[in-house]
């Protein structure tokens, strides 16, 4: 484990040898105990003034941090032949112990920021890693404002970061040739530059699923309506022939119950006129996928949904494919959990934002790990648990959890991981479905002091 994440910091290039080889200790403690404040984590106060007068180097650029990542993620990429990049916002709420500089969410008295990541995910939903970040916040006075700037040019307004993770896409695109990349989002990315612009036939395109919020208009004029009137893309949708019905569960959110779901599908080209004041950019032809319950509860909770997408949908194979790689979109809302509510990130107290960000730019690493864990043992589970973990990290789970002599051996991954998540609460009944990410980090978390335990009073081999 602990090899494991300094391997994410291979070839960091802070400019200064000491500060390379101190970003690697950080990484470490963090991730051996993320749950843990930042003293907690730290072996002892030398460490613990050295890891504050880090994320306190100006020279030090948290993006900087990220980078050798990045560049990890992108290798993990090329091996895949179809990678989504998966765009986000979640917000940071730092209304408890706010830094000095800090600015406000969507009211003026909670401050924090909002931090939007992009992360490369396969269609089967293994987390190769955070692609990029980008962070943003609001003055008070801008408050209100966000949702009125209509005449603004988009790069002015926030949802410019949706183009922009957009063009990450495409720029990933571009590096990894052999992989078709798919630029996935919900409906607040439904901005029409992105279309326009994937359109365009310079440089290597990224294709898109995105989930549609607003009707749009098509070039053709309705005939009953006035001079001004155009056909609208969803009557459109509606109207064409259904392609299949299909049932799915819903598991519970705070909102609804779980439940069966009978949709209908429907799957067509359409192709769409620029929005007002924007009629300079040109019309966009793309597909679209609507899924629709029948007979749903109808208390606001019935699916419908219309996801807009640059992959084909002449099959049945394709439109599926279109909504699986929409579904897996779920993996970014599982990584905020693990982000916020497993390494807690809201709880650092750090004075200023800029050592807030050096700070997050490990936790965003860290939880990355905690995924790609859960994820690899429940795809490969036979592999030997010393590829991720060291012997004393097993060993001495092994002897918490098992309560059983230590094998020769080592348990495969599976056998590991679920060890781990028994000593994360995990019940590991024959009916329980495979441990998730939160079992998990609890597990990582009381397996660092066993097995710091483990190297004090362990046998001596
Ligand atoms: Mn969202």
């Amino acid at each position: 484990m602990s090899e494991g994440i300094c391997r994410e910091l291979d070839g960091i290039q802070l400019g200064d040898k000491r500060l390379n080889r101190r970003s690697k200790l950080i990484a470490e403690t963090l991730a051996a105990n993320p749950a843990a404040s930042i003293n907690a984590a730290c072996d002892g106060w030398s460490d613990t003034l050295a890891t504050y007068r880090f994320f306190d180097n100006e020279a030090v650029d948290p993006e900087q941090i990220l980078l050798p990542h990045r560049e990890a993620t992108r290798r993990r990429m090329q091996a895949h032949s179809v990678v989504l990049i998966v765009q986000d916002t979640t917000e940071l709420d730092y209304s408890k112990h706010p830094a000095k500089d800090a600015k406000c969410l969507n009211a003026a008295d909670r401050f924090g920021l909002y931090l939007h990541t992009h992360l490369a995910v396969t269609p089967n939903r293994l987390c190769l890693g955070v692609a990029g970040t980008d962070y943003f916040d609001r003055t008070p006075e801008s408050l209100g404002q966000a949702n009125s700037r209509v005449g603004l040019p988009i790069e002015q307004k926030e949802s410019f970061r949706w183009l922009n993770g957009y063009r990450l896409a495409c720029e990933l695109a571009a590096k990894c040739p052999q992989t078709q990349i798919v630029s996935v989002s919900d409906r607040e990315s439904d901005i029409y530059e992105i279309f326009a612009e994937a359109q365009q036939t310079e440089g290597r395109r990224a294709d898109y699923v995105v989930r549609a919020k607003d009707d749009r208009c098509t070039p053709q004029r309705d005939s009953d309506g006035g001079p001004y009137s155009f056909l609208k893309v969803m009557a459109e949708v509606s109207r064409s022939p259904l392609r299949a019905i299909q049932t799915i569960e819903l598991s519970q959110t705070p909102k609804r119950a779980a439940r069966q779901a009978v949709l209908e599908i429907r799957a067509t080209q359409v192709t769409i006129k620029p929005p007002h004041g924007r009629s300079y950019l040109p019309s966009v032809t793309h597909n679209m996928v609507l899924l629709e319950e029948v007979n749903g509860p109808g208390d606001g909770t019935d699916v419908s949904w219309m996801l807009t997408t640059t992959l084909p949908i002449e099959t049945l194979d394709q439109i599926q494919k279109v909504v699986d790689y929409y579904v897996a979109r779920w993996t970014v809302e599982v990584y905020f959990r693990t982000l916020k509510t497993g390494c807690q990130v809201e709880e650092i107290q750090l004075e200023t934002t800029p050592r807030l960000k050096r700070c997050l730019a490990f936790y965003q690493i860290i939880a990355w790990r905690i995924l790609y864990l859960t994820h690899l043992s429940r795809n490969h589970p036979k592999m030997p648990c010393t590829e991720v973990f060291d012997d004393f990290e097993w060993k001495s789970v092994w002897v918490m959890a098992a309560q059983k002599p230590i094998p020769d051996k080592p348990p495969n991954l599976a056998k590991m991981m679920t060890l781990l998540a028994q000593l994360g609460g995990y019940n590991n009944r024959a009916s329980d479905p495979p441990p998730g990410p939160q079992a998990i980090w609890c597990g990582l978390r009381r397996m660092a002091d066993f097995a710091a335990a483990w190297l004090a009073f362990g046998p001596k081999e």
